[in-house]
């Protein structure tokens, strides 16, 4: 007789204590593929999803389910959650997890085990020590990582883990959970931690280095500020500072996304793919102060560790101390949280009039250009490719591609932008509508908002990247992290062939969900970072070519549908509010001109200043 377990009512088990704290924590949403050792887990979120709790998503391989746990943190200023089975679900979730860790993004990463008893007999897929051992692969990427080897370890356990998490530098952790563990009946039936009071971040800051801080500004006659991912959180009084003092601000790769491009005191981006006016300004020699915040000063963030920015007109505010340690030239560093920081800042902004007397204008309406002045502020920025963002070429440029997905998107479209070409193209090129501006003029009019023209608040700002590790096919499994956060934004994936041929069976799982991610594909049947990294270099030309693939034709087969992209022209005949309200994923495979070098030139210059004299080509 078909037994409905469904209905059956199981006692209270681990791994129901587990799914207890992750909808203790607003979790609604775990990534992974299941297998025998982690099903009693499957189970638990099964119940606690009847019950309006954590629900599962089927990922396509875990280490696209650990991207998408990703995402999710993103999107939400939180916990992603992923989970595999013990053996190769676990090592295939390893690549995520260092992405992740490389990227201070918070997961939580569940993987099974077999039976503690079973342990060293060679049971299937055994992961621990007499096996092949997940946990000394996850110790380098993790920053918690434990196996829990008796049911009264997991709630310990569990919580000094989501607090290594969530606690900075944040990061992935990892439980390693045998099967009879999870199924143990669990001694209480509700969570024993609050986790509202052990995970709070505290509002610490360092009261001396603030009152340091204070001294130079007061004299300071011209501050710039660099701002980092680590932003996220404090934008707000960062930029009431950056308005009310007057300072100019430039972001890191992945601090672009947290300001907007059309802000009058924005001179671009510094580092990888970066602009020169950026640099420009901060070989300026009139100004005496740059702030750097919530960086941490790698190779994409300092453009190769330049000297322009890491000289002794720095001060560095972090609330990562390892930060710190890379800028042992700065005049000054201030700990403590950067929310908590800028707090203190604007408040005696307020009570020193020299800092006050260096604001350019008044009032907030001033501090963004309007739209029209967009291609003064894009050709500032842009001084590499004045002219092409405009072309009308077909095949179709990187730099109109990233000119008109910027433009045709809605305000609050939120980007992703992978490994390879597509996330230089991105940082250099891609300018979003100023959603602020948009959403003025339309209250103006009093035209009613769409789900899709209202900002959604996230942390995560419009523009998301991985600028450490940077693996391809990050931003497809991201995209639908990402999405399924926050099913009213528009999220759009920016990434190559190359990066699809990896993992863009992960466009199957936005057609499962109905997520309405547009897949933009930079299709030039090439890895095109490599062939163009070698032909600058004069490498030997080997090993990029992909052979020619319609990924249209792949999208429909999918499920999702597929627009073929060749020119300016196919780009204005979309219909993008159709596209975004879809039940379901769109691919736009976009045939670009395969020979336009894209603005790598940073990479380059560290991997040439690297190699040891004598390998250095002589001279005849
Ligand atoms: C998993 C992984 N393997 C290899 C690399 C090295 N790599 C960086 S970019 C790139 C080429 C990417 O090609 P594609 O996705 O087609 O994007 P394009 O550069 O052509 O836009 C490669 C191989 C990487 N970053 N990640």
């Amino acid at each position: 007789m078909h037994r409905d377990l469904a209905r059956q009512e199981p006692p209270f088990d681990i791994a129901d204590l587990l799914v207890s704290y992750l909808e203790q924590l607003g979790v609604r949403y775990v990534f992974g593929i299941p297998g025998g050792v982690i099903e009693p887990l499957y189970n638990a979120m099964a119940r606690s999803a009847r019950r309006g709790g954590v629900r599962h998503v089927l990922a396509r391989h875990e280490t696209s389910a650990a991207y998408m746990a990703d995402g999710y943190a993103r999107e939400t200023h939180g916990l992603g959650v992923c989970c595999s089975t013990s053996g190769p679900g676990a090592t295939n979730l390893l690549t995520g997890v260092a992405c992740a860790f490389d990227n201070n993004i918070p997961l939580l990463v569940l993987t099974g085990q077999p039976a503690l008893p079973t342990f060293g007999k060679h049971p299937l897929q055994e992961s621990a020590c007499t096996g092949v051992n997940i946990l000394t692969m996850f110790q380098a990427c993790t920053r918690y990582n434990s196996l829990v080897s008796h049911p009264a370890q997991l709630e310990p356990k569990l919580v000094a883990a989501l607090q290594r998490a969530l606690s900075n530098p944040r990061g992935p952790v990892h439980l390693s959970l045998p099967s009879d563990v999870l199924r143990a009946p669990s001694a209480q039936t509700a969570p024993s931690y609050d986790l509202r009071t052990v995970l709070k971040p505290p509002d610490i800051i360092d009261e001396q280095s603030i009152q340091a801080l204070r001294t130079i500004l007061a004299k300071a006659s011209n501050v710039v500020l660099l701002i980092g991912g680590g932003c996220s959180e404090a934008m707000p009084p960062i930029l009431q500072f950056v308005e009310m003092t007057g300072a100019q601000i430039i972001a890191t790769p992945d601090g672009k996304g947290l300001v907007s491009p059309y802000h009058r005191q924005f001179r671009g981006v510094f580092g990888f793919a970066g602009h020169n006016l950026a640099s420009a300004t901060l070989r300026d020699p009139s100004v005496d102060v740059i702030i750097a915040v919530g960086t941490g000063m790698c190779e994409w963030d300092s453009d190769g560790w330049s000297d322009s920015l890491l000289n002794a007109r720095m001060i560095h505010i972090e609330e990562i101390e390892e930060n710190l340690a890379r800028t042992p030239m700065a005049r000054l560093h201030v700990r403590g949280r950067i929310l908590a920081v800028f707090m203190r800042l604007i408040e005696f902004t307020y009570s020193t009039p020299h800092l006050r007397s260096l604001q350019a204008q008044e009032g907030d309406q001033e501090h963004f250009r309007p739209l029209e002045a967009t291609s003064e502020i894009q050709q500032a920025n842009l001084q590499r490719y004045p002219r092409r963002y405009h072309l009308e070429n077909t095949p179709i440029l990187p730099q109109r591609l990233m000119h008109d997905l910027g433009q045709l998107f809605p305000p609050g479209t939120r980007f992703l932008a992978d490994a390879g070409n597509s996330v230089a193209w991105a940082i250099h090129c891609l300018h979003p509508n100023d959603r602020r501006l948009r959403e003025r003029r339309l209250d103006a009019s009093r035209i009613t908002n769409n789900e899709h023209t209202q900002r959604r608040k996230s942390h995560a700002g419009w523009l998301r990247l991985t600028h450490s590790f940077a693996p391809m096919g990050w931003a497809i499994g991201g995209a639908i992290g990402t999405a399924i956060a926050d099913r009213s934004s528009v999220v759009v994936c920016i990434s190559g062939d190359g990066s699809m041929l990896m993992n863009g069976q992960e466009i199957t799982v936005a057609v499962a969900e109905r997520l309405p991610v547009v897949f933009v594909i930079l299709n030039d049947h090439a890895l095109g970072m490599v062939k163009h990294a070698q032909r600058i270099r004069c490498a030997e030309q080997t090993s990029f070519e992909l052979p020619v693939i319609d990924f249209a034709m792949q999208a429909r087969a999918y499920g999702a549908q597929g627009i073929t992209i060749r020119s300016p022209q196919d780009m204005a005949r979309l219909d993008i509010t159709a596209i975004c309200q879809r039940p379901g994923p769109t691919v736009l495979d976009v045939l670009i001109d395969p020979d336009e070098i894209p603005p790598i030139q940073a990479r380059i210059k560290v991997l040439d200043a690297h190699v040891p004299e004598n390998l250095e080509p002589k001279e005849k």
